[in-house]
């Protein structure tokens, strides 16, 4: 059985600080926001918090562009606010964990500015600066064919100095330059001032991002029609990646009982996942892996039409359950997070009839499986992805207005756009990032401002913490009821293993079971909004851990299951 520690039971749950709660009625959430729900979050059975950045930053991308690591963005609050929430969290025996996003600063960091400087500033090798290329007409071109996550060419010109900049984000996002030691040393420094606070981890954004190719070799022309190509090849998981890793352990977390988590997007297969995470590697703990939130992703891209079915799902969930113990990795068990659409819009349904029990169901999936569990504010009481209506106006973020940008300019003036703003109703940023829903008064109690920095979703007077509160038949109170059985059968649950059963389309089927293989769980979960049946004769007798009707008492034959319903049986 997997060796226990704090970290493999952490109940971690996500706070966008901009839209969890405004205290000062400004429009932004806020950390004595954050502060003042404590008691809420202890209620709910969460053991950890991470919060999205929280450092000054001019926001061009919502705090993962950073000016200066060691102070708080002043709307937020200051470091003594941060200082007093990780006291008050530690109270409650809630852990907390920061962001750490150190692939790329802000162009306004002090560093970036000094580097920006000229060819000879002392930091010039801190971030990426190439000389141009020239056509033979004679017009500036980027030194490579790399495109942007954001749309784009991944490099800036830079007129004052004469050269461009590396940056796979936004041109206000300049990459650092990992290869540089210094750089290395000043970022080990800033982490350890947070650690010193008391924080007790991180989640490193872009994980995997950290090490490039030197030569910054031209992508694959992979779409003929596109003038810039991904250069994931090129700067994904690159080659002093590890060796970065293991640095960074040895000079800073290797000091302190504390939980990493990684972000890794672009790499997929295990291998590569067994090289981050198994046990004789010493390098990280876990993972998320972003095929979790990319499976109903386009061939031609994040927006493309790909509609979303069970078997995406249960091939990842079978992959990483049996990968990791083969290796003694750990999982990240998560679904939503700020950089795409909500779970139960995009996998299940929000539709009045269906969404108290898909957000149940996709509890059940959650809590069920082995691994540290994340979740996003907001799931706990079934927030949905923005209305239907919605317009491309009403939609913020920049990564799905520059994608819905270049689909229009594509498709040219006065094109239907209807197909793009499905997929965007599905997968945008946006959905993600809402404001929290915590009563029916204006704004959903977010804000007392009459302009919160983003729409409040318009279903909040029936859907929001106080209503399910003070209801026992509630999604709330469901997790609530979900995570306490997690920690209790944490054997079974968190440290067990997983068994996929053969079944139809629809149904996603699994058993859980404890290591000595005494204590056995059969999950159901129905992935459909039709009436599924499951032959569940091995199962007779099992009797009714969650869900279904409380006066059903032992499997008997089959199991019918209703549209987007989940329950769970157990052998003891
Ligand atoms: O996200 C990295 C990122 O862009 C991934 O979503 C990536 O596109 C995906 O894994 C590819 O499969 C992080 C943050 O979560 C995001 O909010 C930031 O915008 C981004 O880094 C830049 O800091």
């Amino acid at each position: 059985p997997p060796e226990k520690t704090w970290w493999k039971e952490a109940i971690v749950y996500q706070i966008y600080p901009a839209s969890f709660l405004d205290s000062n009625a400004d429009g932004l959430g806020d950390l004595p926001g954050i502060i003042s729900k404590l008691d809420y979050l202890s209620s709910l059975g969460i053991n950890t918090i991470w919060l999205s950045p929280i450092f000054k930053s001019p926001q061009d991308d919502m705090g993962y562009d950073i000016s200066d690591y060691r102070a708080i963005h002043e709307p937020y609050g200051t470091v003594s606010d941060v200082e007093e929430l990780i006291a008050g969290l530690h109270a409650r025996g809630i852990k907390i964990l920061l962001d750490l996003v150190v692939n790329h600063t802000s162009d306004r960091h002090a560093w970036f500015q000094e580097s920006r400087k000229s060819k000879e500033s002392k930091k010039r090798d801190w971030y990426f600066w190439r000389d141009a290329k020239y056509s033979e007409k004679g017009e500036r071109k980027p030194p490579n064919n790399w495109a942007s996550v954001f749309g784009g060419s991944a490099w800036t010109w830079d007129q004052g100095s004469q050269q461009y900049y590396l940056s796979l984000f936004l041109p206000t996002q300049p990459d650092l330059n990992w290869a540089n030691e210094d750089m290395r040393r000043a970022t080990y420094a800033d982490m350890e001032f947070w650690l010193q606070k008391g924080v007790d981890g991180y989640r490193i954004d872009s994980m995997n991002l950290m090490s490039k190719h030197p030569d910054l070799p031209d992508a694959e022309v992979t779409d003929p029609g596109q003038e810039f190509q991904s250069g994931a090849e090129y700067f994904a998981s690159g080659p002093r990646m590890h060796e970065y890793i293991k640095e960074i352990r040895q000079e800073v977390l290797d000091k302190y009982d504390c939980m990493t988590v990684g972000e890794l997007g672009f790499t997929k297969d295990e291998e590569s996942v067994r090289m981050y995470v198994a046990k004789e590697r010493g390098e990280l703990q876990m993972l998320f892996t972003g095929d979790v939130v990319d499976m109903d992703f386009g061939v031609d891209g994040k927006y493309g039409h790909n509609a979303f079915k069970p078997s995406y799902l249960k091939k990842l969930t079978k992959l990483w359950q049996e990968a990791m113990p083969k290796f003694e990795g750990w999982n990240a068990v998560y679904l939503d997070n700020h950089d795409s659409g909500r779970s139960l819009s995009r996998y299940a349904s929000d539709l009045p009839e269906y969404r108290e029990t898909a957000a149940k169901m996709l509890a059940t999936y959650l809590c069920t499986l082995s691994g540290s569990l994340f979740l996003l504010q907001g799931q706990e009481i079934g927030m949905a992805n923005v209305p239907r209506e919605w317009g491309i106006e009403d939609y913020i973020d920049v990564e799905g207005r520059n994608a819905y940008a270049a689909i229009e300019k594509q498709r040219g003036p006065g094109a239907d756009m209807r197909d793009v703003m499905k997929e965007l109703r599905l997968k945008a940023r946006d959905n993600g990032r809402l404001p929290m829903q915590w009563n029916d008064s204006k704004n959903a109690g977010f804000t007392k401002s009459s302009k919160p920095w983003m729409r409040v979703n318009t279903d909040y007077p029936e859907w929001n913490v106080e209503s399910q509160l003070n209801s026992e038949s509630s999604v709330f109170a469901y997790y609530k009821e979900m995570l306490a059985l997690r920690k209790k059968e944490a054997d079974v649950f968190i440290y067990g293993s997983f068994k996929m059963l053969d079944t139809q389309e629809e149904v996603f089927a699994y058993t859980m079971s404890k290591s000595d293989g005494s204590r056995q769980a059969l999950v159901l979960l129905n992935l459909s909004d039709s009436e599924q049946n499951f032959e569940a004769k091995g199962y007779n007798g099992w009797s009714r851990l969650i869900g279904g009707a409380e006066d059903e008492v032992a499997v008997k034959d089959s199991v019918t299951l209703k549209p987007y319903e989940g329950r769970v049986f157990c052998n003891w």
